[in-house]
């Protein structure tokens, strides 16, 4: 589906096709544990969130340029302009890079060859959000902030990613406050795998502006109220949610339920090589297998300007 629509939960780290995989693989001398993309592709299968993230992880060791950084994103913005994408806040993992060796600088830098000039290349405005591994600890994550300092010029926001059960947003309250005392945007993943009560703690003690996922507020009436009170905007990725089994099959999904709701739902692809598809897919899939009409589609991509870190005029022009 290809009407003009912002994504604002994608990790680029996720955009990593398998073809993308062994190109990368090769000019890099790594040897990846697959024969071939055919075999790759069979292990894009999983269980829940972890057997995921083991495979996201492993598949990291073809990144290792500024180049490699570069030609990710620039595959990815190919992709999301294709299917109707104007503007994408992106989100990256720069403690998995760092623990391979990879510095800040050559992820932040390689990326933004590519963003730093995606509006005359490919008709997409984009931002950065660094996000900091939940299952890491808290001194990692203020280090980590540490080390963006030089290139907070390119990061606009921070997120909260990886394995939630058992990593409250409370573990990272310091490294949110310090994160806001710099003028950074905040977000996190909340209500993915973990319960209604880490959206809570989320907004209370990150002061995120907007929650990834959130999906689990449906089981709590009163959060739902707070969330369309407040205009809080969820980030919901339907096509991940089926392959992580947070939902049985997409046509049980809740979005129907959270839109009548009154909630102010986006949709978007998470990992768009993992979980069978980019924006538009996503947009495409709701509609057959929830029966979303024009007018609902329209709402959600109406929203996800109104959801985006874009000023008024840049998102006006954008739409
Ligand atoms: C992620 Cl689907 C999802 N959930 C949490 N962390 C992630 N990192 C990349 N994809
Ligand atoms: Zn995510």
């Amino acid at each position: 589906m290809s009407i003009p629509k912002a994504e604002l939960h994608l990790h680029i780290e996720g955009t990593l096709e398998p073809e993308l995989a062994f190109a990368l693989a090769a000019r890099n001398g790594v040897t990846l544990p697959y024969a071939d993309t055919e075999e790759l592709r069979e292990a894009y299968r999983f269980d829940d969130l972890q057997t995921f993230l083991n495979l996201y992880y492993e598949l990291m060791a073809v990144l290792r340029t500024e180049a490699d950084f570069a030609d990710l994103a620039d595959a990815y913005l190919t992709r999301a302009a294709a299917q109707g994408v104007r503007h994408a806040e992106i989100f990256f993992d720069p403690q998995a890079h760092i623990a391979r060796g990879v510095p800040m600088g050559t992820v932040v830098e390689g990326l933004w060859r590519t963003l730093g000039r995606s509006e005359e290349t490919h008709g997409v405005s984009t931002r950065l959000i660094m996000c900091f591994l939940r299952d890491e600890s808290a001194e990692s994550a203020m280090d980590t902030l540490e080390a963006a300092k030089p290139h907070l010029d390119r990061i606009t926001g921070i997120g909260l990613d990886s394995a939630e059960v058992g990593h409250p947003p409370a573990k990272f309250r310091a490294v949110y406050e310090a994160a806001a005392e710099l003028g950074l945007r905040r977000v996190a993943h909340a209500g993915e795998e973990g319960p209604p009560a880490y959206i809570t703690e989320a907004l209370d003690v990150l002061g995120v502006e907007r929650v990834d996922h959130g999906l689990r507020c449906m089981e709590d009436p009163e959060l739902v109220e707070r969330l369309v009170r407040e205009r809080v905007p969820l980030t919901l990725c339907p096509l991940s949610n089926v392959r992580l089994r947070a939902v049985d099959v997409l046509a049980e999904h809740p979005l129907p339920a959270m839109m009548d709701a009154g909630l102010l739902c986006t949709v978007n692809s998470d990992d768009p090589a993992y979980f069978g598809g980019y924006a538009g897919d996503n947009f495409d899939a709701v509609r057959e297998a929830l029966g979303l009409g024009e007018e609902r589609l329209r709402e959600l991509a109406r929203n996800s300007f109104e959801a985006s870190f874009l000023e008024h005029d840049e998102e006006r022009r954008a739409r």
